[in-house]
């Protein structure tokens, strides 16, 4: 039997990834310190999906296959901890998604920045010491973001590496420049480059996976066992299209951010899982440090708002849009947005989920919640100023 470990475990695509590997027969050692659930609270809001409590999540992944957990802040120095939980694991990859994923919660004060980066590039260090030591041969999967480039940078956005041709000469293999759009991009930029010294200096293999905005909640696991991951709406933790069928459902006015044209590149939950899951059972070869784009499809904010109101409009379910100023530091208008995603396809990558049929699917599972208090989360506070 296969060992992962994924640093984690109880968060939006963690909770995904857990429920696959298991089901796929994985033995998994899961590690989280709920911090998702807290930052959640701090912002006032809750899951829209109704989700189980970490102890009734352990139970069904126990039902399921070989499942061992430990709470632990990962951003500390607990290698006791760490080493007697992990011990005598063989694992074949750590996947890192036990990091702050939010740009506005990163922006909100001092304390936040420093609470965020310190939880992203601390933890990445821990787990690279960790397995510098005691999980050599294992590959790291790390989380990085589409947000590490800019998007409007002007240029097509390669996979990770490009050739530099300057005065004449060409440097090959040079890391494409990274320009982050808010300190919680910029702790995953630092990432990168710590991955890259780990893989040159202590041979660490390694998927550096730059992730465009995931969205939705089905997976076939999920389905078979009940068992919703979470779906958050607010500011700091709800992406844009989780954010606008929840407020479709209140019937609050999709808040289209500026004019509405900046682009990114969306997948729905399940091909994020099916992706991770290919960087897992295709590893790099040992000491390689590999990047992709992981997107399927690019649209507009503007394109997004229309697609979840002609969704809501086929069940006679009127859906306002509003633009209102944006509280970041972004481009809103039209720009060239052209990531390469190549790599994936070649490991076999197909397309899993629609967009239509990801929102149509959050209608059925989210109609009948009560989600009115969620109301107050939809308008954006924190601010890049
Ligand atoms: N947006 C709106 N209205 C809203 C919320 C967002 O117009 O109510 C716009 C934003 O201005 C932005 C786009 O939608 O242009 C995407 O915003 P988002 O909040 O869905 O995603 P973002 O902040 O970019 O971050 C998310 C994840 C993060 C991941 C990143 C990938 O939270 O963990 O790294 O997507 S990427 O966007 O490619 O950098």
């Amino acid at each position: 039997m296969k060992t992962v470990i994924v640093l984690g475990c109880d968060g939006y695509i963690g909770h995904a990834l857990t429920l696959r590997l298991l089901e796929k027969g994985y033995e998994v050692y899961g590690i989280d310190d709920f911090q998702r659930r807290k930052n959640v609270a701090e912002m006032k809001s809750f899951s829209a999906t109704a989700i189980q409590t970490p102890e009734e999540r352990h139970k069904i992944f126990q039902k399921i296959g070989r499942f061992h957990f430990l709470k632990i802040h990962l951003a500390e120095i607990y290698l006791g901890q760490m080493l007697g939980f992990l011990k005598g694991t063989d694992p074949i990859a750590i996947v890192n998604l036990a990091q702050m994923p939010s740009a506005p919660f990163s922006m909100k004060s001092c304390q936040h920045t420093i609470q965020s980066t310190n939880n992203n590039i601390d933890a990445t260090l821990n787990v690279l010491y960790w397995m510098k030591e005691f999980a050599p041969d294992a590959q790291l999967v790390q989380i990085g973001t589409m947000g590490e480039y800019d998007p409007a940078a002007g240029t097509d956005i390669p996979e990770g590496t490009f050739d530099l041709e300057w005065n004449g000469k060409i440097a090959k293999n040079v890391i494409f420049p990274r320009r982050p759009g808010s300190f919680y991009h910029a702790s995953k930029v630092a990432s990168t480059y710590l991955i890259d010294c780990a893989s040159r200096w202590w041979n660490i293999s390694a998927t550096d996976i730059m992730q465009g905005v995931v969205y939705g909640n089905w997976t076939p696991e999920i389905e078979k066992y009940n068992c919703h991951t979470r779906l958050d709406s607010d500011e700091s933790f709800g992406t844009v299209i989780n954010r606008f069928v929840v407020q479709a459902i209140i019937q609050h006015p999709l808040t289209v951010f500026g004019e509405g044209e900046q682009k990114r590149g969306y997948l729905a939950l399940n091909d994020s899982v099916q992706c991770l899951m290919l960087a897992i059972e295709n590893p790099p070869k040992k000491g390689e440090y590999r990047t992709w784009n992981q997107l399927d499809t690019v649209y507009a904010v503007n394109e997004l708002a229309k697609i979840v109101q002609a969704v809501f409009g086929n069940h006679n379910w009127p859906v306002d849009i509003k633009k209102i100023p944006t509280p970041r530091a972004e481009r809103t208008d039209n720009f060239h947005y052209v990531p390469y995603t190549e790599k994936l396809k070649e490991l076999g990558f197909k397309p899993s989920r629609n967009i239509t049929d990801e929102i149509e699917y959050l209608y059925k599972v989210l109609f009948s919640q009560n989600l009115s208090d969620l109301w107050d989360v939809a308008v954006p506070k924190i601010t890049w100023k």
